[in-house]
């Protein structure tokens, strides 16, 4: 693995969807209602349906909230929009977008990459070739959050924990956040679920359970709870 600057406590982390924002909230308000008190640890920007020059805007004025609550900030797909900010702002990607070793190439050594994965092969890759700092595994439960998710790509949390168990056989483990359904009444058995031997979640990814929130502050506060209590009882 690269020496790279960033460190980043994955315990509670929140995707943006500005679709899922209740009717007449503002996105900026929102994002920032969710970071006030502190237990949102890492934020990304995911925006499907927008131009680069849009998405920077938002991302621009995204990274003053996010600077202010100091949460690291990440971007979903847009090599671009990452590079155009400070190399403290990584980028996430997925499968089907830019290759990894490329985008990896593009953004140096010392960018954070976050890479998404759904199954055993894809995590013993990504393990393989130790250029991400971490990876989402997903979806653990169906969700209407992700365009394209079937009933067939849902792992359930012991899909999950055979993803961890291809994870935790790298000297250095790859660290790694669930993603897909996940809410105030799923995280608990979920992240106890999914623990494999002795590998386990580092915490978890979320879009509705707190941007469709009225008061995000409140998923945000429930489910740092629950995943301080999971990670108090290893
Ligand atoms: N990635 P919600 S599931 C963005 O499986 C995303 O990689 C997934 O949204 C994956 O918390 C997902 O509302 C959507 O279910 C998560």
């Amino acid at each position: 693995m690269l020496g790279r600057k960033l460190v980043i406590d994955y315990s509670l982390y929140l995707v943006t969807g500005r679709e899922l924002l209740p009717p007449g909230k503002d996105y900026y308000e929102s994002l920032e209602e969710s970071l006030k008190d502190g237990h949102v640890t890492v934020v990304q920007l995911r925006e499907k349906n927008i131009d680069s020059g849009e998405f920077l805007e938002i991302a621009e004025k995204s990274l003053k909230i996010c600077d202010k609550y100091r949460v690291p900030m990440l971007i979903n797909d847009n090599l671009s929009v990452a590079l155009a900010l400070p190399e403290r702002v990584g980028l996430h990607i997925g499968q089907t977008d830019i290759p990894v070793q490329q985008a990896r190439k593009i953004l140096g050594p010392n960018r954070h990459l976050g890479l998404s994965v759904h199954n055993v092969e894809q995590a013993e890759a990504a393990v393989d070739l130790d250029i991400v700092d971490y990876v989402g595994v997903g979806p653990v439960y169906g969700t209407k959050s992700k365009a394209g998710i079937e009933e067939k790509d849902v792992l359930g949390p012991r899909g999950a924990s055979r993803i961890l168990q291809a994870l935790e056989k790298v000297p250095k483990r790859l660290p790694c956040v669930l993603i897909g359904g996940l809410n105030e009444k799923t995280a608990a058995g979920t992240l106890f679920g999914a623990v494999c031997d002795s590998n386990w979640p580092d915490g978890i990814a979320v879009i509705s359970a707190i941007v469709a929130h009225p008061t995000p502050s409140v998923p945000a506060a429930n489910l740092a709870k629950i995943v301080k209590s999971f990670k108090k009882a290893f």
